[in-house]
């Protein structure tokens, strides 16, 4: 190899490394300057200009229930009235400003709206339902428009109509700024598609709307419909009621924003929160030194918790942002930003003006807020790590200044528990994956400082290890997470050894119906040469060709009710895309060259159940799922730009539903 790192595409793209480079900057937004002012708004606040280390990490409490609806048969469902607001909390530590963010919260509780919005606790077997309530709009009740720039060019909700399309321009347009499309999706739900969060299902606030907005998207009314002629609960003005059956594994979820063509600037916006699934068969973990129940590190936040608990189950949510210095949140306003490309635009050729194929914001936030520190015991502490990112991979790993890192024990993955506690030292996450992780200070001297940090990279992530087949994020900023800092423990600690957890069998999911060869597929300008990418699309592959379809194309994937399908990921792009398959947990299967060779096995990580898969450039990744509720779902890479401009394509399990 001539070089100790190889080039990624987006210094190829720049013209790094390549020489009679166009375009002098460095590997990653922040870390170096242009040698001309750009055109394009960059972040104005630096990531070396906020302290890190200086704020508690905030532990996201409960989510308040509405009520609790006693049904027949002693039955019981968890009824919750959740809205999305315009807020502002503080995200960069002070003396720097507040940030105006959008979260969710109860609707009768005062100060429950959070970013990342409170924790839904579910319990196995009772059935959470929740109104999910669009509420975004100012004090005087008038539409808020989005706190970022809107691309109107792209195939997306476009309330001003014609909706769910790709409009027509006769010249380059403007960000759109009118009323902003919600509709909210449990990442990992086993539910009906009536309450999964479609992204053609979205509605506006209810509110006098300007002239020809349209409230709905195409499969508002469809699903409105459809819940009420189940549940006899309608749907008004400016909310959706969805309900989860909690019927599958006990699990760490979590809930998000998933409009069409939005989701990317929803999610940045703060919109998303933990939704942890509790009981059954599934989260019973037995001790191997008596057979008897174990005990995990606990407790979690709780509805009615005083003030001054000290929880030692604790849910982590690691984002990036990129802030501007009056604290408000930075997203890119134009293509230009992400590799210099300064038109001609949309109608001018087929590159959207405002859309960029990927963000790596310059900090990192935990929980909501820049580079936090917990205060932690000498003791064993239960974390759900989520990667709520928007296109980064990250890699984390603790690091002590006293002497050996902390082990850590995966646990649980996507779909709960692993069949064994595996014994890590990196875990790698991909956008919306989570890991079930039990971290033991107990060997940790008081008084020391843990850091966690991430060796991912700051552009996009094609496999590798840091260091060898890629740099690692910047060392001094998105390189690192959190801090932990260890003082001495408080009374004994009553958790089971990691090593000694029995976690529950994983059950296979029997005889497979169908294999169906998918490809990922990365386009470049059809008008201009070398530029790219236009977008990346999905598609089948027929006949050894991948057939790249886009969102609007009919369903090319149709599982027959209750079919196991193993569906062969072949990756044609540079890059690792995190693929997400709605309704089911899947297992992973394998991995294989496309061009032939050797099959490997799952990571350790990866032989519980998934909903999130890495499919790694040059490879097949194969997954197997039973589709077992019938109706329109989506899948898609979980790369939120990508997602927003066509890598996802609509399933239907059963009959193909006809058009809303
Ligand atoms: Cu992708």
């Amino acid at each position: 190899m001539d070089h100790p790192f190889r080039l990624t595409r987006r210094q190829a793209l720049m013209g790094i490394g390549v020489g009679g480079g166009l375009f002098l900057v460095g590997t990653s937004r922040g870390a170096a300057l242009p040698t001309v002012l750009p055109a394009f708004a960059e972040p104005s606040l630096a990531a070396s200009g906020v302290p890190q280390f200086v704020r508690p990490l905030v532990i996201p409490p409960a989510m308040p229930r509405a009520a609790r609806l006693n049904t027949k048969g002693g039955k019981s469902t968890d009824i919750y009235r959740i809205s999305m607001r315009q807020f502002t909390q503080e995200v960069l530590p002070p003396p720097l400003p507040m940030t105006t963010v959008w979260g969710y919260g109860s609707e009768a509780h005062a100060g429950t709206h959070n970013f990342p919005s409170f924790t839904i606790e579910a319990k196995y077997g009772t059935p959470v339902r929740v109104t999910w309530v669009n509420g975004l709009v100012d004090a005087s009740g008038a539409p808020l428009p989005h706190l970022l720039p809107v691309d109107p060019t792209l195939h997306w909700a476009n309330p001003a109509g014609p909706v769910d399309s790709r409009p027509d321009f006769l010249s380059t347009p403007s960000a759109y700024t009118g009323p902003v499309p919600i509709v909210t999706h449990v990442h990992g739900a086993h539910t009906t598609d009536d309450s999964d969060g479609y992204p053609e299902a979205w509605y506006l606030p209810n509110t006098t709307l300007p002239a020809g907005v349209h409230a709905t998207g195409t499969w508002y009314q469809k699903f409105a419909g459809q819940f009420a002629a189940r549940t006899g609960v309608r749907w008004t003005p400016g909310t959706a009621t969805f309900e989860y059956p909690n019927d599958q594994r006990a699990t760490t979820l979590w809930y998000h924003d998933h409009a069409l063509g939005l989701t990317r600037l929803n999610v940045y916006a703060g919109p998303a929160g933990f939704y942890v699934l509790r009981g059954g068969p599934d989260d019973e973990v037995l001790d191997s030194r008596n057979g008897k129940a174990a005990a995990l590190p606990g407790p979690a936040p709780a509805l009615g918790d005083p003030p001054g608990v000290a929880y030692f189950e604790i849910p982590i949510a690691i984002q990036d942002r990129s802030f501007d210095e009056d604290g408000s949140l930075f997203y890119p306003d134009s293509r230009e930003f992400f590799d210099a490309f300064t038109g001609p635009y949309i109608p001018g050729s087929d590159i959207s003006p405002i859309w960029n194929p990927e963000f790596f914001g310059n900090t990192l936030a935990v929980n909501g807020r820049t580079w936090p520190y917990l205060d932690v015991e000498t003791k064993r502490y239960r974390f759900r790590l989520l990667n709520g990112c928007q296109s980064r991979f990250v890699i984390l790993e603790l690091t002590s200044d006293a002497g050996a890192a902390p082990p850590m024990w995966q646990i649980g993955a996507d779909g709960g528990f692993l069949p064994q506690p595996q014994p890590v030292s990196r875990i790698l996450m991909g956008p919306a994956e989570r890991a079930d992780v039990i971290v033991d200070f107990g060997a940790v001297p008081a008084g020391a400082t843990v850091r966690m940090l991430n060796l991912g990279p700051d552009e996009p992530f094609g496999g590798g290890a840091p260091g060898v087949d890629f740099v690692a994020a910047d060392p001094s900023t998105t390189g690192r997470v959190m801090e932990f800092r260890v003082g001495p423990s408080l009374g004994r600690d009553p958790s089971t050894p990691p090593d000694r957890l029995v976690l529950p069998a994983i059950t296979p999911l029997g005889t497979v119906a169908r294999t169906r060869p998918l490809a990922l597929v990365e386009e470049d300008s059809e008008a201009l040469e070398d530029v790219g990418p236009r977008s990346a699309v999905l598609g089948p592959i027929v006949d050894g060709t991948p057939q790249p379809r886009m969102w609007a194309a009919p369903v090319t994937e149709n599982p027959g009710i209750g079919d196991v399908e193993e569906w062969e990921l072949h990756n044609t792009t540079m890059d690792a895309h995190p693929m997400h398959v709605h309704q089911v947990q899947f297992e992973v299967v394998s991995r294989r060259p496309m061009g032939g060779g050797p099959s490997r096995p799952p990571e350790p990580t990866e032989t519980g159940f998934k909903d999130t898969v890495i499919a790694y450039p040059g490879e097949v990744t194969t997954v197997r799922a039973r589709f077992d509720i019938p109706g329109r779902f989506v899948w898609h890479c979980h790369i939120v730009e990508h997602e927003d401009n066509e890598m996802m394509r609509p399933f239907d399990v059963g009959p193909v539903t006809p058009p809303a």
